[in-house]
């Protein structure tokens, strides 16, 4: 069955579901809210919904129910490959079942069939200084395309709310479909002889990618396909998901949602935690002179960055409180086609050496690392050197979880997000004379 159709069957069951849960429960409590959690950056307040993956402390992600190792396992892989399309995994997202081999081929195609950037962006693009950074560009790109949007063509058309999700479907498979050629182009014109890689008609949407930004090893197609499946969803709370969601509540198009989202993701304490990651190792094996260092050395130099007031980035978690297992799926990817790289040892060095410093620190909750740790020296091995490209990837990955949360948003009619804020003033009167 064709994606929209599946869908279509998936939305009617779904809202049928939801109105009589509302009806029934509505007043149930879910959560509740401390003066902590409102100074705190809300954790763990249980207050938005967002169905495509959910986020267990101790477990690690499930997208739609799976956990990593399963969706390594079940879903549709290239033949003689061993590692799952990304095209499989926004089936998943998006109607919560597991898809055939056909099921992924079609959206590959559909795909295809959507990825003529229009010249107006490459015109754009071909405008900005090398020196922008990457996910400013990025961001521009997709802001680029906003014209274009058929929702809101739709809406100004008038529309009636139970078709929004419609349009939305629409302008969310074009824009997943020109992501990997506009994130490309920036790679090569940053980085490279600036010119534009057309996409191969035989290659799925992770390998095109690829083979947009210069590379065409079957390897390193493998790896894009990891790695665009691991960072896609993390639930509905973290800065580039929640943002897109918000952004989106407004009625703006997928186009202003994804781009907000991809400013939050450019954060160094979000998704650019993974070009941290390599600038601190590469800052620190200049000081070490380039060798391996020692276990000592390590600490020290892990030590001095907590004593800065530094963070030690790809460590820690809002939520997580144990080894992110995105970290492992590339620490295991890693472990079959690099084992003898020296910078993979070094991470794994760091592995072993930086949680009982975090831990002995006594600050952070989790002192395990992080998805960000890891993905840098895979990128490194096969020659993506250039760090400050690596959230742009990260991005293209995440724009398919929050783009197919955006589509039930809207096929749930979804408010305008509009929590309550109070003052300090308001929790003296409230809190401490009551
Ligand atoms: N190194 C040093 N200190 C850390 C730390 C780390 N890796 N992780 C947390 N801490 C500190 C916090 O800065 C905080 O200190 P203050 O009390 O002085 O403010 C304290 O420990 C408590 O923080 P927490 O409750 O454990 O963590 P938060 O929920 O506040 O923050 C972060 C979660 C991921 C932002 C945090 O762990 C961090 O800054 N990590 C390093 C950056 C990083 O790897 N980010 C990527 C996270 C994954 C992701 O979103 N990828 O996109």
């Amino acid at each position: 069955m064709p994606l929209k159709e599946k869908l279509i069957q998936k939305i009617k069951e779904t809202q049928g579901e939801i109105k009589s849960l509302v009806k029934e429960y509505g007043s149930k409590v879910i959560s509740e809210a401390t003066v902590e959690q409102a100074y705190g950056g809300m954790r763990g307040i249980k207050c938005m919904v967002w169905e495509t993956s959910l986020l267990d402390p101790m477990e690690g992600i499930r997208f739609r129910g799976y956990s990593i190792p399963e969706v390594r396992e079940k879903l549709p892989k290239v033949k003689g490959g061993e590692e799952p399309l990304p095209e499989g995994i926004f089936w998943l997202l998006l109607t919560g079942e597991l898809p055939t081999k056909k099921d992924v081929k079609e959206i590959t195609k559909d795909w295809q069939s959507r990825s003529e950037v229009p010249n107006d962006t490459w015109k754009i693009l071909k405008l900005l200084p090398r020196d922008m950074h990457p996910m400013t560009q990025f961001s521009i790109g997709i802001m680029s395309l906003q014209p274009y949007s058929i929702f809101v063509k739709k809406y100004n058309e008038g529309v009636s709310k139970a078709e929004f999700w419609d349009s939305t479907y629409e302008d969310v498979m074009n824009l997943l479909a020109k992501l990997p050629a506009i994130a490309g182009y920036i790679y090569r014109k940053t980085y490279k002889d600036g010119k534009r890689i057309r996409p191969k008609k035989n290659l799925d949407w992770g390998a095109n990618f690829a083979h947009m930004m210069g590379i065409d090893e079957l390897e390193y197609y493998e790896l894009m396909r990891l790695y665009l499946v691991l960072h896609c969803d993390h639930e509905g709370g973290n800065v580039s998901a929640h943002t897109t969601h918000l952004v989106g509540s407004a009625l703006s198009d997928p186009y202003y949602s994804l781009a907000a989202g991809m400013n939050g993701l450019a954060g160094p304490l979000h998704g650019l935690a993974n070009q941290e990651v390599l600038r601190w190792i590469q800052g620190f094996l200049e000081k070490v002179g380039g060798k391996i260092p020692s276990s000592e050395e390590l600490s020290k130099a892990l030590w001095d960055t907590l004593n800065s007031g530094q963070v030690i980035p790809g460590y820690g978690h809002a939520v997580l409180r144990k080894t992110d297992p995105r970290y492992t799926a590339q620490r295991e990817f890693a472990l079959k086609h690099m084992p003898n790289d020296d910078l993979f040892k070094l991470v794994s060095l760091i592995y072993e050496v930086a949680p009982d410093i975090l831990m002995k620190h006594g600050k952070a909750k989790n002192p395990w690392p992080n998805v960000d740790a890891h993905s840098g020296v895979l990128q490194w091995y096969y020659g993506v050197k250039e760090y400050d490209f690596y959230t742009v990837m990260f991005g293209v990955s995440r724009a398919m979880g929050v783009l197919a949360q955006l589509i039930w948003d809207r096929a749930l009619g979804l408010p305008i997000e509009r929590p309550k804020s109070i003052t300090t003033e308001w929790i003296k009167q409230n809190v401490i004379n009551k």
